[in-house]
């Protein structure tokens, strides 16, 4: 019986390991029909024509032994991976012999088949153990994963990702998740129960819309092999907006000037607000706020445009300046307000006014120059 260096851990790259991977061998003897069991360790993949091992010397058999006792391999499986050489005594790989296709996630993966003599019929069961290589990359199912999350979405929620698939086992396999540097999510990895690995993104920091609308992350999915393998998927992330911004007016005084009598739609002035928002959110109407009972009367907004026009008659007489509030609202209630004045210009509309206060009468025709005959009052609106 004899044992040696069974499986080297470290010994992924086969060509380097040298004939180290074999082996362990038992033989036993029996009376009648001879029966040994060897058993070999090789790497998956290994090319058509490699050497397993030596046959003849691990069975203590020579050469002229397996011609004249036509040595042969006998198994059940339709698939023959090996083949004897019976002039050299070695068992070589005859097909591509790929440990995922062979075993899947099946740990040790191993195939057996007899080698037969006849003359003495003597049988013996070889066993190769076939050890994995890194030979596949972590993969996810989709190149993008896309997430549309609400500015308003609160800190510590959880976003589900996609897992990726190595069908390596062992250290293999896929070990860990690493999700790109950003301010706004960090990742969490879980194990099934199973073993696999899952990841989530979890929120630590709020977004905003405003400064940045989306957000490109990428996920990566490393095995534990040498060389290192890795997969990547990346994250596209739309943020959805969230009415966290009210209009704003771009002045809080607008000066303005009417002359009076302006036919109505006469132009007065525009005001302007703006809301960071997106959509309804940022969609702003104008209106005057608490307009006291006759202003109502004279001026009118656009609640669309911001523009203040004339609606009505402008006096100078019944005012000479007026102060109207106005207001922006978007569609989600938010406020801002912001003050008009409006600056009425005076036109010669009035004709002077006579009013004759007393009046002498008669007046004698020798009335001296200077006598008073009339007191009169005039006065002129302008
Ligand atoms: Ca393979
Ligand atoms: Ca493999
Ligand atoms: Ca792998
Ligand atoms: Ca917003």
């Amino acid at each position: 019986m004899a044992f040696e260096g069974f499986l080297q851990p470290k010994c992924l790259k086969w060509r380097l390991c040298g004939l180290r991977w074999q082996v362990l061998i038992f033989v036993l003897y029996f009376s009648h029909v001879v029966s040994g069991q060897i058993r070999y360790s090789i790497p998956e993949e290994m090319k058509k024509g490699s050497v397993i091992g030596n046959v003849a010397q691990d069975l203590g058999l020579d050469l002229k032994r397996l011609r004249a006792g036509r040595a042969r391999i006998v198994t059940g499986e339709s698939i023959q991976y090996t083949e004897l050489k019976t002039e050299k005594g070695i068992l070589v790989v005859s097909e591509r012999i790929d440990r995922e296709q062979l075993c899947g996630d099946v740990t040790p993966c191993s195939f057996s088949f007899e080698i037969i003599l006849e003359n003495p019929i003597e049988l013996h069961r070889i066993t190769v153990e076939i050890l994995d290589v890194n030979d596949h990359a972590p993969a996810f199912p989709n190149k993008y994963i896309h997430f549309e999350i609400s500015e308003s979405a609160t800190v510590g929620s959880r976003f589900l990702l996609e897992s990726a698939e190595d069908p390596d086992v062992g250290l293999n396999a896929l070990q860990n998740y690493v999700l790109t540097h950003n301010d706004n999510f960090i990742l969490k990895q879980h194990a099934n129960p199973d073993g696999s690995k899952y990841a989530e993104m979890v929120l630590q920091k709020p977004l905003d819309r405003e400064e940045h609308p989306r957000l490109s992350l990428k996920l990566i999915a490393v095995d534990g092999g040498n060389p290192q393998r890795s997969g990547s998927v990346n994250i596209e992330i739309t943020v959805l907006d969230a009415n966290d911004n009210a209009p704003v007016f771009n002045q809080s005084v607008y000066r303005a000037t009417v002359m009076e009598n302006a036919p109505k739609d006469t132009y007065i002035t525009t005001v302007n607000a703006s809301d960071a928002d997106r959509g309804t959110n940022g969609q702003i109407t104008y209106s005057f706020s608490k307009l006291k009972g006759s202003i109502a009367d004279i001026f009118i907004i656009d609640e669309k445009t911001g523009i203040i026009s004339v609606s009505g008659q402008v006096d100078y007489e019944k005012d000479k300046k007026y102060e109207v509030r106005v207001e922006a609202k978007d569609q989600g209630g938010l406020t801002d307000s912001s003050k008009v004045v409006i600056e009425v210009i005076d036109v010669n509309d009035n004709a002077p006014v006579i009013n004759v206060m007393s009046f002498s009468s008669p007046v004698s025709e020798d009335a001296p120059p200077g006598t008073t005959v009339a007191v009169i009052n005039v006065k002129d609106a302008d």
